[in-house]
Order: structure tokens, then C-alpha cells, then sequence
């Protein structure tokens, strides 16, 4: 092999890459991972807004391949700040001893497969090339960011953040004017501290979101001693939820329960706080009126926590609760009672222009020095499409996906030999615990590759048709209920041109993580090896 030819080429250094990294060492592979940033964290190197923090609880969002790790890391609170998430990474990277087989700095641009050799080669921004046996996207779900078409966006004057490329100096807003652009989980997060800093801040709202308080502390370090005396029990009982997440789920329908015991059930969650709020009732995604139930609750909750009625107003969303992916705030809406906060309903005219000196919405320029954007990311499909990936053929996996993603099990396609996605479309990923769902498919791609290293395969490949009624399965599922009546980046809506199409998988993490095991027995039912 020459210098840069490997076995296994990975790109992404988030959690996913660095566990595959780990885990293929192991078959005696020699792996490269290629990573963009200069260094190890994928989502958490990159997302350093002002309030960034995970909206899984700690004790929930680790690694759990190995029981030392998770014995000797210590959370310092319930939910974690990215700080924290970011040296947890660092701190695998050292326990591992990855960084030696990272090259970092390294954007990767187009991948093209040699059906002769069954090798890959990626070209980086730098035109250096990597060639691999294997090559595994790993380049998470929610990573390539998203940029709103607005007319003059680059013609403002002072500094534009986006919160998915915040820079790595503190950005001090003290005596600015700011504008946020977008109300989704990252614009959540990072307004209460914008507005603690700024002189000024104007949020700009297009669509009104639904959110959880966190009730975020620090960790009660009973709480750690208890569920480190029984991590394998906790990771296994959240194994059997839709989720991923150790939380009770009810599967009674709303409509069963009287007013005084769905209001209990909900006041609990809310009071609970955090993801596990749409668990009160089985029903809720199901049916609208069971949804109205639950998001009145939340409206009711919004109108008392704001002084004004209608800035109150403004805020309730009109959407059905959970269609979007649910937010989980500190200090949110009470933000909106402060002086220097502003929100501004784009809901019906959309932004006019971002101007030299601010942002011009119903006719009227708002001066801002500093605009933030937090519009988001072209999501599960994005950070796939926006490398040059071609397989067997010469049509690339952009142009192949223009009317939507197709993929077998989100971890392969066909016409793509040896190349595996880490969480791709098809996964439960975005409606799952993202952690423990990486790991189980970095499970199962090493499992994989042992197979065909053991069997001594050239090539593995998704079937045509295996991946057809895969894809289809994953859209039926999407049908049921309320998931894709609202717009959502799950259906592909938040970015312009996009297909409309369902990307995730519905189904829940039993379902999915059994299909993957029969898959398995099956003698890797749907996969063919050369
Ligand atoms: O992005 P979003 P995000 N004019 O797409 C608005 C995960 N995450 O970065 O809804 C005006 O949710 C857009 O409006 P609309 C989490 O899974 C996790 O906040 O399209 N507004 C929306 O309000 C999350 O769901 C954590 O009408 C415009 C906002 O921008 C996902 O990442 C933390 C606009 C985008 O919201 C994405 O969250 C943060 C325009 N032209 C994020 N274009 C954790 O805690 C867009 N918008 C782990």
C-alpha cells in the first residue's frame, strides 16, 4: 500500500468517526479519518454558540463501549454546556490515542469509486488524495449549514455569525445592537445570553417554535453514584424506547384521561422539563386533537410566562407540537420580558433585505450592529450531497438524490460499493438519541467489514431492491400520524429546492435495531459481497 492508501477512510472526526476510527483498529485495519476542523468533535467543534448545550441529559449522551469510560467521566450538569461535550470528545481522542490517524484541516470534496481496483479515492480542498478500500461518511446529520436566501445578505456591514460556524474567540456583543434571524433550537439557546449582553437585540421570527424548559442544575452527585451502579441497566432500558432515551413512555391515548389528569401529566413532564414531554400520552403525534391537548398546554404556558399579550401571542406557536423537532430552552421566553429584547413576526412577509446597516422587515430598517444567523442546516442529506460522490456510473449522489435520498437501513447504498453513512436518511438518528444510535451503527458497519475481511469480499453493496422497499417503508412510516404535515428540515422544507421528502426513519429504535440484527442473521440480508 502506498502512503496514503488505506483500508478504511473515514471522514469526520465527530462521535461517530471517532469510535469507527477506534473500532476498525481493532479488525487490524489501518483507518484514516480526514476532518475538516482542527480537531476532534464534529457537531461540538463546530455549534459554540452562546448557549449551546446538549438537550439529552448527560448521563444519557455518552459513549457506552466502554464501561471505564463511562465509569471514570464525571458530567458537571444535568444537561451539558458544548464546552463540556467538546472535552468529553477531546478526552476520548486521548484515551484512544486517535489524533495520530486524523489529519485535520482536511475538507473533503469528491469521492469517486475504481470498479476495477473497488477502491475509493477523496480529493480534498487542498487536491491531495486519499485512497480507501472502505470509505464511511461520517459526517453527522445536522452539519452542513444552511444559509437563508435573503436579498443583501452580503452586503451588511458588520459581522455576520451563523451559529453552526461560530468562531472559537468569545464574540463580546456588549453595547451592540444584534439581530437573530430564526427561532429553532440554536436561536433558542443562544438568545437568552445575546440579550443578557447586547444593548439591543431584534429577533426575527418566521416561525414560532415550541419549547421544554430544561431546568437544567448541576448534577446531583447522587444521581451520578446511582445510575453508574447501573449503567448497562439504564442504556438497555432505553434501548426499548421509540427515542433511545431512558424515559416512561405512556402509551394511553389523552382522550382516556380526564382535563385534571392530562393537565397532571403534562405539568409533570414540563416540570421534569427536557424531550420527554410528548411522552405523557401514546396519542399525541397521532391525531390532532390529541396534539391540540398537549400544545394549548405549552400555548397556556408561553401566555403566563410573557408580560405582554402580544408579544405572548406571537410566540405561541400555531403549529402541531412536535412535527419540528421540539426545543428544549433556559430561560427562553422569559427573555421576551426584558427592554432591550424585540421580536419582530415574519411569519406573514417574509425579511425584505438585509441592508449595509441592519435588517429591513414590513418596511421598517432595524439598525443592528452584529447579525446572527440561526437558520439551521440542510439536513441528513447535506453534508452527503455537498461532496462530489460518485460510485459505479458517473452520476453523482447529488444528482441521483435531486428528487430525495434513497438508502438501505441509512447505511448504504447501491451503485455505491464499500461505502458505508454513519446515521444517514433511513436512520432513526434525528429521532433518537444521537449518541448511542452512532454507536450502534458504527457496531454494525465494523461488523461488518470484520465479515468481509474474515470471508476475504472485495466489495460490499446495498441491493436495488433491498433499498427500494427500505425507502418505502421509511416513507410509509412517515404518513402515520402528524410527523409531516407541519414544514420541517425532517421533510427537507427548510431549505429552497429542496425535495419534500421524509428522511428520517419512524419506526423507533426497537424496530430498527431488530431489523439491523436480522439483517445480520440473515447472512446480511440485502447486501451482496464480491
Ligand atoms: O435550525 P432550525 P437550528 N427568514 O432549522 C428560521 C439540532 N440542534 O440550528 O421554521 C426567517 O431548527 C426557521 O424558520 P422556519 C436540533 O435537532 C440541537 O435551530 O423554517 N427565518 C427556523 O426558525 C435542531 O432541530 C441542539 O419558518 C428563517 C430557524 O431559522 C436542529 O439542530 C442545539 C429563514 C432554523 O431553525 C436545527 O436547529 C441546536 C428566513 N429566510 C440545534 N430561514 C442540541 O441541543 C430559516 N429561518 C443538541
Amino acid at each position: 500500500m502506498s502512503e496514503r492508501e488505506y483500508d478504511v477512510v473515514i471522514v469526520g472526526a465527530g462521535f461517530a468517526g471517532m469510535y469507527l476510527l477506534h473500532r476498525v483498529r481493532k479488525l487490524g485495519m489501518r483507518a484514516r479519518v480526514l476532518e475538516a476542523g482542527s480537531d476532534v468533535g464534529g457537531t461540538w467543534y463546530w455549534n459554540r454558540y452562546p448557549g449551546a448545550r446538549c438537550d439529552v441529559e448527560s448521563m444519557q449522551y455518552s459513549y457506552q463501549f466502554d464501561d471505564d469510560l463511562q465509569q471514570e467521566w464525571s458530567w458537571s450538569e444535568r444537561y451539558s454546556p458544548q464546552p463540556e461535550i467538546l472535552k468529553y470528545a477531546q478526552h476520548v481522542s486521548e484515551r484512544y490515542d486517535l489524533r495520530r490517524d486524523i489529519d485535520f484541516n482536511t475538507r473533503v470534496t469528491s469521492a469517486a469509486y475504481d470498479e476495477d481496483s473497488a477502491r475509493w479515492t477523496l480529493t480534498s480542498e487542498d487536491g491531495e488524495k486519499t485512497v480507501g478500500h472502505y470509505f464511511v461518511m461520517a459526517t453527522g446529520c445536522l452539519s452542513a449549514p444552511n444559509w437563508p436566501k435573503i436579498d443583501g445578505l452580503d452586503s451588511f456591514g458588520g459581522p455576520t455569525y451563523h451559529t453552526a460556524l461560530w468562531p472559537h474567540e468569545k464574540v463580546d456583543f456588549t453595547g451592540q445592537r444584534v439581530g437573530v434571524i430564526g427561532t429553532g433550537s440554536s436561536a433558542i439557546q443562544s438568545i437568552p445570553h445575546i440579550a443578557r449582553e447586547a444593548k439591543h437585540l431584534t429577533v426575527f421570527q418566521r416561525t414560532a417554535n415550541y419549547a421544554i424548559p430544561a431546568h437544567n442544575a448541576p448534577l446531583d452527585p447522587e444521581r451520578e453514584r446511582e445510575i453508574k451502579a447501573h449503567y448497562s441497566e439504564m442504556r438497555a432500558r432505553a434501548k426499548t424506547t421509540p427515542g433511545g432515551l431512558d424515559v416512561v413512555y405512556n402509551q394511553d391515548s389523552v382522550h382516556d384521561a380526564s382535563s385534571k389528569e392530562q393537565f397532571a401529566a403534562f405539568e409533570h413532564n414540563w416540570q421534569r422539563g427536557g424531550l420527554g414531554f410528548m411522552s405523557a400520552f401514546g396519542d399525541l403525534m397521532m391525531e390532532q386533537s390529541a396534539n391540540d391537548i398537549a400544545a394549548n398546554f405549552v400555548r397556556d404556558k408561553i401566555r403566563a410566562t410573557v408580560n405582554d399579550p402580544a408579544t405572548a401571542e406571537t410566540l405561541c406557536p400555531k403549529n402541531i407540537i412536535g412535527a419540528k423537532r421540539l426545543c428544549v430552552d433556559i430561560d427562553y421566553f422569559q427573555t421576551y420580558n426584558r427592554e432591550n429584547v424585540e421580536l419582530i413576526d415574519v411569519s406573514e412577509k417574509p425579511i425584505e433585505a438585509i441592508t449595509p446597516s441592519g435588517i429591513r422587515a414590513h418596511g421598517i430598517e432595524h439598525q443592528i450592529d452584529a447579525l446572527v444567523i440561526a437558520t439551521g442546516f440542510d439536513a441528513m442529506t447535506g453534508a452527503l450531497t455537498r461532496v462530489d460522490i460518485r460510485g459505479r456510473g458517473t452520476v453523482p449522489l447529488a444528482e441521483r438524490w435531486k428528487d430525495g435520498p434513497s438508502s438501505y437501513l441509512g447505511l448504504a447504498m447501491h451503485d455505491f460499493p464499500n461505502l458505508f453513512t454513519v446515521t444517514g436518511p433511513g436512520s432513526p438518528s434525528v429521532f433518537s438519541n444521537m449518541l448511542p444510535t452512532i454507536e450502534q451503527h458504527v457496531d454494525w458497519i465494523a461488523d461488518c467489514l470484520g465479515h468481509a475481511q474474515k470471508n476475504g469480499y472485495k466489495t460490499i453493496e446495498a441491493d436495488a431492491e433491498a433499498e427500494r422497499v427500505w425507502w418505502a417503508h421509511c416513507q410509509d412510516l412517515g404518513k402515520i400520524g402528524l410527523k409531516t404535515v407541519t414544514d420541517s428540515w425532517y421533510v427537507g422544507a427548510n431549505v429552497a429546492g429542496k425535495a419534500r421528502v421524509f428522511l428520517p426513519y419512524f419506526g423507533g429504535i426497537p424496530a430498527y435495531f431488530k431489523k439491523c440484527e436480522e439483517v445480520v442473521e440473515n447472512g446480511y440480508e440485502g447486501f451482496s459481497f464480491g
